[in-house]
C-alpha cells in the first residue's frame, strides 16, 4: 500500500503554484505590458453576467461603502473589485490545481505513469485557454502585441500545470528506500516527514518568489503613478486655470461645503474596468461611419486643430448615486461640439442615432436631434484644461446634458450613424432607457462651529448643494425639525449645467435637531421628495441630517 497524498496535501500543493504564477504575471505585466489575466477574468464576467446580477452586486458594494463608512465611493469600489478579481483568480486556481492533482492520482493509480506530465500540462491548457481568450478579448491595458501575449500565457500556464504535475511526482516517489518497507509504521513516519520537509521547502521558495515578484511589480506601479501624478502637476501648472465664471457671486457657502469644483483627482470614477483602458494618443482615430457621406477617420490633434472648441462646466453624476452619495463632480470639459464634426461627416437622409462606442466594449446611442439641437453636446478633450486622464477617459469622451454619466461613454472609438434606436451598455442591463438626471438636494454641513451673532441672534451656517442636470434650480428650502419650509439663499453656479450651492443662516436653537432640504428645477418642478432607490432610474427622496447642536 502506498500513502497517496491527501486534499490537504493536493490544495497546498495548488496554493504554492498558484500563488506565484499570479506574481509571476502581474510582473509581466508592469514590466513589459503583457496583461494581468486576473483582472482580464473579472472584467470579462462582470460583462457576461446577467445584467441584474451585477447591478445587484454593485448596488451592494456601494451599500457596503457607505455603511461602514469606508471613504470615497468609487476609489473604494475600485480597491474592493481589484481585490475580488485576485481572490477569485486564485481561488479559482487553486481548485483547478486540485482537481489536476486527483486526476494525476487517478492515473498513477492505473498505472498510467508515462502520461502524467503530458496530462499536467494539458491541465494547464485546458484552465489557461479560456484565459488567454478572454485576455484577448477584453483586455484594453498591455501594450505586448498580441501575439507575445498568447506566447507568454502559454507558456506561464503550461509551466503551472507542469510544476504541480513535478511536485505530485516528487510527493508521491519521495523517499524509494522507504516506500519498498512500507509495511513498518516508522517507514511511514518517514515518508510524512519527508513530505512535511519537502512542502515546507517548496511552501518557503514560492512564497518567496510570490512576495519578491509582487513586490518588484508593486513597486514599478508605485512609480508609474507617481510619474502620472507629475506629469499632471506639470500640465495644470502650465495650463493656469482662469477665473471662475461666477467669480464675483456674491453668496459664500457655508464653511464645509464641498468644493463648488472638484479637484480633478478627487472626480468620481465609475467604469466597467478594474484598469481603466490606455490608449496611445498618437495612434488612436475616432472613427465615424454609417449612414454618412465621408466616412471619417480623425485624429486627436486634428480634432483640436479643426474644430473651435467650447467650455462647459458640467457636474456629472452616475445613477448609482444614492441621495446625498458621493458619485458626482464638477469639472470643465473643453472640446468640439459634436454636430460640427458630423457635419464634416455629411450625415444622410434617413438617419435618426448615432451609436457611440468606446475602447472597453462600452456604448450608448444618442438622437440626433439631441445632438443637432445642443451645442452642447461635445466631444471632450480636456478636462480642468489639461487633456483627460486615463481614467476619465482619454484621449476622448462624449457629454450629453441632463443624463447621467451612463449615457456617456468614455475612450471612444468609433461613432456610427444609424436609423434606428439601439438600447445601450446598461439599458440592456436594466437600468433606464433614458436616464436622465434626477433633481436633487444635499445638505453638506451643518456649520455649529462657524456660529455668529446678529442683533443678538445666533446664526448658524447651514449649506450643501442641488443640481437637476441641464435644468437649473429655481429655489432650495430647509426645514429643522418637521417644521414649515424656509427659503435658502442660493449661489450663483459655474454654469447651467453644474450643481447649485445654497445656504441657509439657521437661527440657533441648543438640542437635537433634523434639518431637511428639497428643491425645485429651474421652471419650479419640485423635486420628487418620495424615497426611491437608485434602480432603475436614479434615486429620489430628501436628505435629512440630524445634529446635536
Ligand atoms: N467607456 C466607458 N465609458 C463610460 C463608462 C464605462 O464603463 N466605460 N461608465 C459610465 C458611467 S456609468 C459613468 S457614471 C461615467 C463616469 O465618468 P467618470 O469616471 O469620468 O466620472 O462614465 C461613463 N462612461
Ligand atoms: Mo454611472
Amino acid at each position: 500500500m502506498q500513502r497517496k497524498p491527501g486534499l490537504t496535501t493536493s490544495a497546498l500543493v495548488a496554493v504554492c503554484i498558484t500563488a506565484p504564477l499570479m506574481a509571476v504575471l502581474y510582473l509581466a505585466d508592469q514590466l513589459a505590458g503583457l496583461a494581468f489575466v486576473p483582472y482580464d477574468f473579472f472584467d470579462w464576467i462582470g460583462r457576461v453576467l446577467p445584467g441584474d446580477i451585477v447591478i445587484r452586486a454593485i448596488h451592494t458594494i456601494v451599500d457596503v461603502i457607505t455603511a461602514l463608512n469606508l471613504g470615497e465611493t468609487s476609489s473604494t469600489a475600485k480597491t474592493i473589485e481589484t481585490l475580488i478579481a485576485l481572490v477569485q483568480f486564485f481561488v479559482g486556481g487553486v481548485v483547478a490545481g486540485t482537481i489536476l492533482f486527483a486526476v494525476l492520482r487517478w492515473l498513477d493509480r492505473a498505472r498510467r505513469t508515462d502520461v502524467l506530465y503530458v496530462v499536467g500540462l494539458i491541465g494547464g491548457a485546458i484552465l489557461g485557454l479560456p484565459m488567454i481568450l478572454i485576455s484577448l478579448h477584453v483586455n484594453t491595458t498591455a501594450d505586448a502585441p498580441d501575439q507575445v501575449r498568447v506566447l507568454w500565457l502559454t507558456a506561464a500556464f503550461l509551466v503551472w500545470g507542469g510544476a504541480i504535475t513535478w511536485a505530485y511526482l516528487r510527493l508521491t516517489r519521495m523517499p524509494a528506500a522507504a516506500e519498498e518497507t512500507v509495511a513498518e509504521p516508522s517507514a511511514l513516519e518517514a515518508i510524512s516527514l519527508n513530505r512535511r520537509q519537502f512542502l515546507v521547502r517548496m511552501g518557503t521558495a514560492t512564497a518567496t518568489l510570490t512576495v519578491l515578484g509582487a513586490g518588484v511589480a508593486y513597486a514599478l506601479q508605485w512609480q508609474d503613478s507617481r510619474e502620472y501624478q507629475q506629469r499632471i502637476e506639470r500640465n495644470r501648472a502650465a495650463a493656469m486655470p482662469d477665473d471662475l465664471p461666477n467669480a464675483d457671486a456674491t453668496l459664500e457657502p457655508a464653511p464645509g461645503t464641498r468644493p463648488e469644483y472638484t479637484p480633478l483627482e478627487d472626480h468620481y470614477r465609475i467604469d466597467i474596468n478594474v484598469r481603466p483602458p490606455e490608449i496611445d494618443g498618437d495612434s488612436w482615430r475616432l472613427k465615424i461611419g454609417g449612414m454618412v457621406d465621408n466616412p471619417m477617420e480623425i485624429g486627436i490633434d486634428d480634432l483640436r486643430s479643426t474644430y473651435s472648441a467650447r467650455d462647459q462646466y458640467v457636474t456629472l453624476a452616475c445613477i448609482s448615486n444614492p441621495v446625498a452619495g458621493d458619485l458626482t463632480s464638477t469639472t470643465l470639459w473643453t472640446g468640439p461640439s459634436l454636430r460640427d464634426v458630423l457635419a464634416d461627416a455629411g450625415l444622410q437622409d434617413g438617419a435618426t442615432h448615432l451609436r457611440i462606442s468606446a475602447e472597453d466594449g462600452f456604448y450608448e446611442t444618442v438622437a440626433l436631434d439631441v445632438v443637432n439641437n445642443d451645442e452642447r453636446v461635445m466631444l471632450a478633450y480636456d478636462w480642468d484644461h489639461i487633456p483627460l486622464l486615463t481614467q476619465h477617459g482619454f484621449p476622448l469622451r462624449v457629454y450629453i446634458p441632463d443624463h447621467y454619466g451612463m449615457k456617456q461613454p468614455k475612450w471612444i472609438t468609433e461613432i456610427e450613424v444609424m436609423d434606428h434606436d439601439e438600447d445601450g451598455y446598461w439599458v440592456t442591463r436594466g437600468w433606464d432607457k433614458e436616464a436622465r438626471m434626477r433633481a436633487t438636494s444635499v445638505i453638506d454641513v451643518v456649520a455649529a462651529d462657524m456660529s455668529y451673532e446678529q442683533d443678538g441672534q445666533t446664526f448658524v451656517p447651514v449649506g450643501g448643494i442641488a443640481h437637476a442636470g441641464a435644468r437649473g434650480i429655481s429655489k432650495v428650502e430647509v426645514s429643522v425639525d418637521d417644521g414649515e419650509w424656509v427659503e435658502a439663499r442660493l449661489r450663483q453656479p459655474l454654469s447651467e449645467t453644474t450643481w447649485v450651492i445654497w445656504r441657509y443662516d439657521w437661527p440657533f436653537q441648543a438640542g437635537e435637531h433634523t434639518f431637511a432640504v428639497r428643491c425645485y428645477e429651474g421652471d419650479g418642478t419640485p423635486q420628487v421628495e418620495e424615497r426611491h432607490s437608485t434602480m432603475p432610474a436614479g434615486a429620489t427622496g430628501i436628505h435629512t441630517v440630524t445634529r446635536d447642536v
